[in-house]
């Protein structure tokens, strides 16, 4: 099955992936095709109108991909793969497909990251944002800690920006150019991609009243060969046959 473009031209080479591998996170100003930014904005309203009532353990936002066919035929599109195995090299599984809508007054979210072998750098787990209609700094803003992934906490947390500051900020450097880490807060585009390493530490600031909805979808995948607390497929999308997806879906 031939499917449409959804990324513009990108360069990712071996300068890009180094600036990756020091900040923890890259962005991708526009990245997105137009018809792919129509169709996902499409796929995520879709998406928020099923959350009202929905079952619970198996929620529109969390199993995203479980809901919608569009959202599904990305996990396995062929620039999507070749996106996530230039980060993460040829072996690699799907973990998740989370539906990060934000709408009007969304109170954003503190400070945290992600574990995932968190014991072994050899295991690598990218998140891939999709911010279709991009944010500003001070609504509903992505922000993230340059650095902070080398340190492979998954368990970094912090109210407020002050509070991760004289927290778990406090005196630590970036471990290859020796620099205080820094909170970095970011304004994007829309259509916008930002590769993040899960360890990173990351936020999100409040919606303002009167915004419209911020559409986002991030994409995970992983190494395989460590336990996945974020891998959320249920038993029946594992054995879907979704064409390009083979050997993508197990744990390991
Ligand atoms: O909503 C966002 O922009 C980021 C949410 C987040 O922290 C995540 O998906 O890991
Ligand atoms: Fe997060």
């Amino acid at each position: 099955m031939s499917q449409n473009p959804i990324f513009h031209d990108y360069t990712f080479g071996d300068k890009e992936r180094k600036g990756f591998d020091r900040e923890g996170h890259y962005v991708l100003p526009g990245l997105l095709a137009a018809e792919a930014q129509e169709r996902l904005t499409e796929s995520l309203a879709r998406i928020q109108s099923l959350i009202p009532g929905c079952k619970e353990g198996h929620e529109p936002n969390r199993f995203s991909a479980e809901y919608d066919t569009y959202l599904e035929s990305v996990i396995a599109h062929p620039q999507m793969l070749e996106l996530a195995r230039k980060v993460l090299g040829d072996d690699i599984r799907y973990d998740h497909c989370v539906s990060l809508n934000r709408p009007g007054g969304n109170g954003g979210i503190g400070w945290h990251s992600h574990g995932y072998s968190d014991d072994d750098p050899r295991y690598g787990f990218v998140r891939i944002f999709f911010y279709v209609n991009g944010f500003e700094a001070d609504d509903g803003g992505l922000k993230a800690v340059p650095g902070s992934h080398l340190y492979r906490d998954g368990r970094i947390h912090g109210r407020t920006d002050d509070v991760l500051r004289e927290g778990w900020l406090a005196g630590k450097t970036h471990p290859e150019t020796g620099e205080p880490l820094e909170i970095q807060a970011l304004s994007v585009p829309p259509g916008t991609v930002i590769l993040m390493w899960t360890h990173a530490a990351h936020a999100v600031t409040p919606r303002k009243q009167d915004s419209d909805t911020r559409w986002t979808v991030v994409y995970a995948y992983r190494n395989p060969g460590k336990p996945s607390g974020a891998r959320w497929i249920t038993p029946e999308f594992e054995q879907k046959l979704i064409p390009g997806v083979e050997g993508l879906m197990s744990l390991y």
